[in-house]
């Protein structure tokens, strides 16, 4: 089984943590991270394989799938239906919280918060070459996720959000700025989340951040293909200014 970043073009180059440097820190994510959410996307009244073509169609090649209330098998299933489909598109999907699921659904990894596993205990799972993202809040987290086997680190909220309760206040592009700062050192790169919308996109980007990645903007208009392809333009233009 194919498990691994190997085979979707995003190749480890580098040996793992043990030589002190990030996993995967050749690692180039994709600009724009598409975040399907179970219950999101059922309140917007989306099936999520269906929302996972939409947002392949639009250009997405970095999809993450979140199910905070789903039973295990649902969230199998429907993980193995979406990594399938973003496989056949070339796209890599990591899967939230579950790192049992993302081996399970042979999916390119998995995204972890402070109360999951920790990134090395989730390793022993998915393995050296998985992606592995792990959330940070606070300059305490971000500094003391660089030591950490992580592929990138998120920083969020970045805006006000009704998405999710974090329990952290909105963080701002500053936290972005200094988040990109710190990761810079180690080769790692930063995932902003929390209220993003295609207008403070590009700031979110100029601040740092390798990576956006967006739940509720992308169903806001009923259209999340076109919204997506709204951003994937909108950050693909800010390369070739
Ligand atoms: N982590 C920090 S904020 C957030 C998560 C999962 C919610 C992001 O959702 P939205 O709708 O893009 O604000
Ligand atoms: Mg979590």
């Amino acid at each position: 089984m194919g498990f691994g970043i190997r085979d979707s073009g995003f190749e480890r180059r580098t040996p793992a943590y043990e030589s002190g440097r990030s996993p995967n820190s050749q690692f180039q994510l994709p600009s724009f991270c598409a975040i399907l959410d179970a219950d999101a996307s059922a309140a917007a009244g989306w099936v999520l394989p269906d929302l996972a073509d939409a947002c392949l169609a639009g250009g997405a090649r970095f999809l993450q799938f979140r199910a905070k209330h789903a039973a295990g098998g649902w969230f199998l299933d429907v993980a193995t239906a979406i990594v399938l489909r973003a496989r056949a598109a070339g796209a890599v999907v990591i899967v939230n919280d579950r790192a049992d699921i993302a081996r399970l659904a042979n999916a390119h990894g998995v995204h972890l918060g402070q109360d999951d596993l920790s990134p090395r205990a989730a390793r022993a799972i998915v393995g050296d070459a998985a992606v592995v993202g792990l959330s940070t809040h606070t300059v305490g987290q971000i500094d003391a996720a660089l030591s950490h086997p992580i592929s990138y680190v998120a920083v969020g909220p970045v805006f006000g959000t009704s998405t999710k309760t974090t329990g952290y206040d909105a963080v701002g592009v500053s936290r972005v700025r200094e988040a990109a700062r710190r990761g810079r050192g180690r080769g790692l790169p930063v995932v902003a989340i929390g209220g993003i919308t295609l207008d403070s996109a590009v700031d979110v980007i100029n601040a740092g951040a390798a990576s956006i990645a967006v739940i509720g903007d992308l169903l806001r208009t009923g259209d999340p293909e076109g919204r997506v392809r709204a951003y994937v333009e909108r950050l693909a233009r800010m390369n070739n200014v």
